[in-house]
């Protein structure tokens, strides 16, 4: 209940921002693209994750404004960095399946992209294969909704959840972001070194990007580039920085 009520509070008193992760694409070796992720600067408890508090955002249904708020902040800061003349990268937006269940989440979506002046292909919005699993049809049309502004769609956290292959197949999807659980042990785990291989080879397939998350260590990312991964995310490349670090770390990796 003290979480409750002191989220309504930090979204009215400014406590929320943004962390940005970098994502590299891995031909070029640059950084394509950013994940934005949310974060909680409590005035007595210090950084909460979110992990702890997204869960009761949810079950309030505060996520809805707060991910109205996440989203706004993300365009807005995507076309500050354009207008420093950062080289265009995509920003990601992660999205809760309670998000969907709002019957204006599509057009509140479309007008925030209209308010901002932010081209929809440099937006990607990341959701869970427990989303597809919940609404079915009215996800997807939302999802359809997102494509034709330029949207791209990323299926987060793949291979954790309950999803169906065929579900590749029934939503417009883009990228797959493999799982860091798959990634932690690559070079010393045979299942999941063959797992990652699998997803990259169907991901090839299905002509959608792949990324790996979590990648950790030099090895790691070795692995997944020489293995045909498109993008890598992870503290190897960088952990999630303030917006104000940003521009620097891209000028100075790329
Ligand atoms: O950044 P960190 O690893 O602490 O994030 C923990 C979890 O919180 C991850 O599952 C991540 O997807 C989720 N998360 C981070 N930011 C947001 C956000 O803006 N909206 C939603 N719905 N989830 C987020
Ligand atoms: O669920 P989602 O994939 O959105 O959450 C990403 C989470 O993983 C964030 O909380 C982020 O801080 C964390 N993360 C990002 N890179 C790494 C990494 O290389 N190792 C570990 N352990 N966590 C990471
Ligand atoms: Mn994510
Ligand atoms: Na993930």
């Amino acid at each position: 209940l003290a979480l409750q009520t002191g989220l309504r509070a930090a979204l009215d008193n400014g406590e929320l921002l943004l962390h940005y992760q970098p994502q590299v694409d891995c031909r070029t070796g640059r950084i394509v693209g950013v994940e934005a992720l949310l974060r909680w600067r409590h005035p007595d408890e210090g950084m909460i994750s979110p992990a702890q508090f997204i869960p009761v955002a949810e079950e309030t249904g505060l996520i809805v404004p707060i991910g109205e708020w996440v989203l706004r902040t993300a365009c807005l800061q995507a076309i500050a960095w354009q207008r420093q003349g950062l080289a265009p990268m995509r920003t990601a937006v992660n999205l809760s399946a309670r998000q969907f269940k709002d019957p204006q989440f599509a057009r509140r979506v479309l007008e925030i992209l209209r308010e901002t002046g932010l081209d929809g292909q440099f937006l990607e919005l990341e959701i869970t294969e427990s989303t597809l699993m919940d609404g079915l049809d009215s996800v997807n049309a939302v999802l359809h909704d997102f494509k034709r502004a330029g949207i791209l769609i990323s299926l987060d956290d793949f291979g954790t959840g309950y999803s169906s292959l065929s579900y590749l197949k029934r939503f417009p999807i883009d990228k797959l972001k493999i799982d860091q659980s798959f990634v932690h042990d690559l070079l010393t785990d045979v299942s999941d070194a063959s797992l990652v291989r699998a997803v990259i080879a169907m991901a090839r397939a299905l002509r959608l990007i792949v990324i790996a998350e979590g990648v950790e260590t030099p090895g790691q990312y070795e692995f997944l580039r020489a293995d045909g991964c498109d993008e890598l995310q992870g503290y190897h490349i960088a952990r999630p920085m303030p917006a104000e670090q940003v521009a620097s770390f891209v000028a100075r990796y790329n």
